[in-house]
């Protein structure tokens, strides 16, 4: 342990601690910019400088490690002037039309400003090289992920959490040196033209708005304003656990209730539960796998629900398609449920056939998922994504208290029913373990001995495996770049029968679209409050849904059969 103060208080923290995590001890507050938990400190910013006692110049709190006995000032006059002459620099070179923008109450620089009194009081000069042509600073090109160069305040972390310290994969760098230095593609090309998996990681390190999610909400309002359609709205599970931090509530706040009942004011005529489709996405896949296993072919099976993880073997790997299991997300299926199914015309006459189909819209924590709704195959099952940031950007906008809402509203039945097991379909390694908790009985033979896989659990980066009696061994691989890490060497194939990918580590708990919470432990929290909900439901393996086996019963028959294949399964292009 070492010893230092901070603004004259003491505190006592781990070696290797920074100064920044000293000033955090301490109850300091210190500007930040280009900082974000968990990658590498980037230190271009200029606003977390600090003064320690002995040196000359003032250090960047981020990258400067603490040692025993500093004495460190963070809010000098000195200091002040360097962090208000930076903040002048970038606003010189930002657009600054914040009411405008989507991030307007969100962004990092606009609070900082604000809460600084800062003032633009140079000419302007915009980013990159003199000659840099204007109309490639703003590129709309991918149904995920929107790019706008002019307000980029080059703190690179958008580089680092598409490279080396998260995904490795690389699609945006940093192009030029200096003063003409900005995050660029290769080549330049315009993201729907690179390897772009739509991960939407980029979008939640991103302190201001250069890079955000393709917002759906306007459209999204406008629809639910005209009223001229009957709308449907599904919640993925990792929103309801990450919603809450968007409106002050603790990180891990379970809020599935405030949640339904803000959906219904604001103005939603069904509310469902994408559970429910999880449930029924086991069901599928579990088939599948079973049928795979039984006629040794296309094995190992890998998930499919990771849409960013399908864009990538779409991009890279196409010879591993026809491994991917050909289910479709528990999105897209519940889309094609709500608008195609004789078991949804039974919710009502706005249902039946021949009316104007209901307009389906979902709530995501990814930005892939925006993707996925207008894949060839898919496209028209889901009208619009909405990342969680958007839902609560929507809230917030029709001036709906959700912090006061109450915790009792109920989805609408019947696609709102589900289990535990699909709950935990939004962590790491959930999508695996509702498998296995219905993989015996799919078999016909005793269920699986435990209920819980705690080795399948977890929300670090890496690969997880298990042995499941009378399947065979299962493993996980935590973020993209594990599963890249995992593929770089052949056993794969001879290890494991079936494979769960999730692009973002933490799954869809860390996915692109959640809200950008600076908790470093914030997936844990997430995670905790995830299978929290799993271990309190009264029925937690997906056979049990009694509205997924009514399903059957009345439409699909069974898993797998020509019903459920034609609405329920798609198909990959390479
Ligand atoms: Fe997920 Fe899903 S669990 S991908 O992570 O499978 O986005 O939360 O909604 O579709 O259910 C995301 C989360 C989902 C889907 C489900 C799966
Ligand atoms: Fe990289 Fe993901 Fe951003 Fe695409 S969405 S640029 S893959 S971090």
């Amino acid at each position: 342990m070492i010893m230092l103060s901070v603004n004259g208080r003491q505190v006592e923290l781990d070696e290797g601690s920074s100064l920044l995590d000293a000033a955090k001890a301490a109850g300091v507050h210190v500007p930040t910019l280009c900082y974000y938990p968990g990658l590498p400190a980037q230190a271009v910013c200029r606003m977390c400088l600090v003064e320690v006692e002995g040196n000359q110049n003032p250090q960047p709190a981020c990258r400067t490690l603490a040692k025993d006995g500093d004495v460190v000032q963070t809010d000098t006059e000195a200091l002040q002037t360097f962090r208000r002459s930076n903040a002048e620099w970038l606003l010189a070179r930002h657009p600054n039309d914040c009411m405008r923008c989507e991030v307007n109450g969100t962004c990092q620089f606009q609070r900082l400003v604000n809460e600084n009194q800062w003032e633009e009081r140079w000419p302007k000069v915009p980013l990159g090289p003199a000659d840099y042509p204007q109309e490639l600073s703003t590129d709309h090109t991918s149904p995920s992920i929107w790019r706008d160069l002019s307000k980029c305040i080059e703190c690179g972390l958008c580089a680092e959490v598409c490279g080396d310290a998260r995904q490795h994969l690389h699609v945006i760098g940093f192009g030029e040196r200096g003063f003409d230095r900005r995050p660029v593609t290769v080549f330049d090309e315009p993201l729907s033209e690179t390897n772009c998996i739509s991960c939407g990681q980029c979008t939640l390190v991103c302190p201001v708005g250069a890079l955000i999610e393709t917002p759906h909400w306007h459209d999204v309002l406008h629809t639910l304003d005209s009223r001229r359609r009957v709308s449907v709205v599904q919640v993925a599970p990792a929103t309801r656990v990450a919603i809450s931090e968007e409106f002050g509530l603790k990180p891990g706040t379970v809020s599935t209730g405030r949640l339904i009942n803000a959906l219904r004011q604001l103005g939603f005529d069904y509310v469902f539960d994408t559970n429910f489709a999880a449930d029924l996405t086991i069901m599928e896949e579990g088939s599948e796998l079973l049928a795979r296993v039984e006629a040794a072919t296309r094995l190992p099976l890998f998930t499919s629900c990771c849409p960013g993880w399908v864009n990538w073997v779409e991009l890279n790997r196409p010879d591993l398609l026809p491994n991917l299991s050909t289910t479709k997300s528990p999105q897209q299926m519940h889309g094609a449920i709500a608008k195609r199914s004789a078991f949804a015309q039974s919710l009502g006459p706005e249902f039946a056939e021949g009316r104007a189909e209901p307009y389906v819209v979902s709530v995501m924590p990814c930005t892939a998922k925006k993707d996925e709704a207008v894949r060839p195959g898919m496209a028209g099952d889901v009208d619009h994504v909405l990342t969680t940031r958007e839902l609560a950007r929507m809230i917030r906008s029709r001036g709906i208290a959700f912090g006061a809402l109450s915790e009792d509203g109920q989805f609408d039945s019947p696609l709102g029913e589900s289990t535990g097991a699909a709950q935990i379909f939004g962590a790491s390694g959930g999508v695996m373990e509702a498998m296995v908790r219905t993989a015996s009985h799919l078999k016909g033979t005793e269920d699986a001995p435990s209920l819980e896989w705690e080795v399948l659990r977890g929300v670090r980066e890496g690969i997880k495996t298990a042995t499941i009696p009378g399947i065979g061994t299962v493993a996980v691989c935590n973020g993209i770049a594990a599963a890249q890490r995992m593929l770089e060497e052949e056993e794969w194939r001879d290890d494991f029968v079936a494979i769960e990918v999730m692009a973002c580590v933490g799954g869809c708990l860390g996915g692109g679209g959640e809200p950008k919470s600076m908790d470093p432990d914030i997936l844990q929290k997430r995670a905790e409050a995830i299978y929290s909900i799993d271990a309190q439901a009264p029925r937690r393996r997906s056979y049990e849904n009694e509205d997924v086996q009514a399903l059957y019963a009345s439409e699909l028959a069974a898993p797998n059969s020509p019903a459920a294949e034609e609405l329920l399964h798609t198909h990959y292009a390479a």
